[in-house]
């Protein structure tokens, strides 16, 4: 395991995203000081990290905050040691877990993205007279290869856009099919993925780790006609252009009819304070759908009445246990209120239009006789509507009969 020292105010959230990646923290400078706008920290504590450096032999020191370039170049100057901020972390730990050939796409281009912005540092520098040691060769070699990052990022873009709008026709064509779009939505490791398993019954990795879904999954939630898709999940200082990068995935959330909006039962009344409010600061003001706030692991869950008061200002929170079960079906049940599914009994002949309807919209749930087919279905209101034109237009047609039970 490479030993590291980590910089920061002590918060345990960045400890677990640096043992994540598996670094072993050696030690730990705690710094929460005024920003120095030169080294990001203050000379003090670049001289307690030069010493401690070389007593544990660390391999890189890794600052909780967001650096400019200009302090990422001085510091590293100054201790002799790569220097990774938090966005840098961040990308490392989603090229470690990118799996599909999108998430890899999305983590290499805010990986040239970040470079890009050093390289520009470098460059500046270099023409200042300075002579960068650890990037070899001359200003021209470095515009080089600044000009090929440059190159890279458009061909990815392409590419990214390309899939983008796959994406698009691929959910267009769901909503064709009659499918309700629910996307899951909330911070890494809250159990967005172990909710999936629970409504879907489909077997997803889960992992007491952060960031273990880096690429959208979307599944079929029993035999209803409704889709759920889970998604990368949120944390802490995130730069705008960094959630931007990993857009595609936020897409399925702006563009769902629900969003689950799920938070962790186990955090602290504070952090979950603190964690809905960013939660809804990335998503509100782009979701189409309605937010349903879920409360997961209710088991072993303490502070629960406080919670559920600081979520009521959106709307009334669900109550579940992904792991266990409990709390499932009420969800299910929230998801159809909130859409408005409901059940209607009809009588149509076989093979109509109004019966080709109902299979493909509907969830039928009783089905008998041989022409004249009588059947019990679930349906969306507003396609239930559009049957009921269909009904209403063919009064001399099947003559059949529909209503609602
Ligand atoms: N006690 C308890 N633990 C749960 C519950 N739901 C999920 N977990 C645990 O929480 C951890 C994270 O679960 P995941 O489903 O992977 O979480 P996620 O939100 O998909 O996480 P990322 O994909 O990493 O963003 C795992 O260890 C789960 O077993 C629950 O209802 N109760
Ligand atoms: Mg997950």
């Amino acid at each position: 395991m490479p030993d590291v020292i980590v910089v920061s105010d002590g918060n345990e959230e960045f400890d677990k995203l640096v043992k994540s990646l598996g670094y072993r923290i050696s030690y730990h400078i705690f710094w929460r000081g005024k920003i120095n706008p030169k080294y990001y920290i203050s000379k003090g504590k670049i001289e307690e990290l030069k010493e401690r450096a070389k007593e544990i032999k660390a391999e890189r020191v890794i600052v909780d905050g967001i650096l400019k370039s200009s302090q990422w170049y001085n510091l590293e100057r100054e201790i002799k040691l790569p220097v990774d901020d938090r966005i840098k972390l961040i990308i490392d730990i989603f090229a470690d877990r990118a799996k599909s050939r999108e998430a890899m796409m999305q983590v290499e281009y805010a990986n040239l993205k970040y470079e890009i912005s050093h390289v520009r540092e470098t460059i500046h520098r270099m023409r200042l007279g300075e002579h960068p040691g650890f990037m070899a060769g001359g200003e021209y070699e470095v515009a080089d290869y600044y000009e090929m990052i440059r190159r890279k990022m458009a061909k990815i873009r392409k590419e990214l856009e390309k899939l983008k709008i796959q994406r698009e026709e691929r959910r267009k064509r769901r909503r064709e099919e009659g499918y309700i779009l629910v996307g899951i939505a909330g911070y890494t490791n809250t159990g967005k993925s172990t909710l999936l398993k629970a409504l879907s019954g489909r077997d997803v990795p889960i992992e007491d780790r952060m960031f273990s879904t880096l690429s959208t999954r979307t599944s079929k939630l029993g035999k209803e006609k409704i889709l759920i898709t889970d998604t990368v999940g949120f944390v802490d200082n995130m730069p705008p252009w960094l959630i931007r990068a990993f857009e595609p995935t936020l897409e399925e959330i702006y563009h769902a009819d629900i969003v689950l909006l799920l938070l962790d039962c186990h955090d602290d009344p504070e952090e979950f304070r603190k964690k809905f409010i960013l939660s809804l600061d990335i998503i509100q003001s782009r979701v189409r759908g309605k937010i349903i706030p879920v409360i997961n692991k209710i088991d072993g869950c303490r502070d629960i009445k406080e919670k559920i008061e600081i979520l009521d200002d959106l709307s009334k929170p669900v109550l579940i246990s992904a792991k266990n079960g409990m709390g499932i079906e009420d969800l299910i049940g929230r998801i159809k209120e909130e859409m408005k599914i409901a059940k209607f009994y009809a009588e149509v002949e076989k093979g109509s239009r109004a019966y080709e309807f109902i299979m493909r919209f509907g969830r039928v749930t009783n089905v008998y006789g041989v022409e004249k087919m009588k059947m019990v279905f679930e349906m969306p209101e507003h396609k239930y509507r559009e049957l009921k034109r269909m009904f209403d237009e063919n009064s001399t047609g099947n003559g059949g009969v529909l209503k609602k039970i």
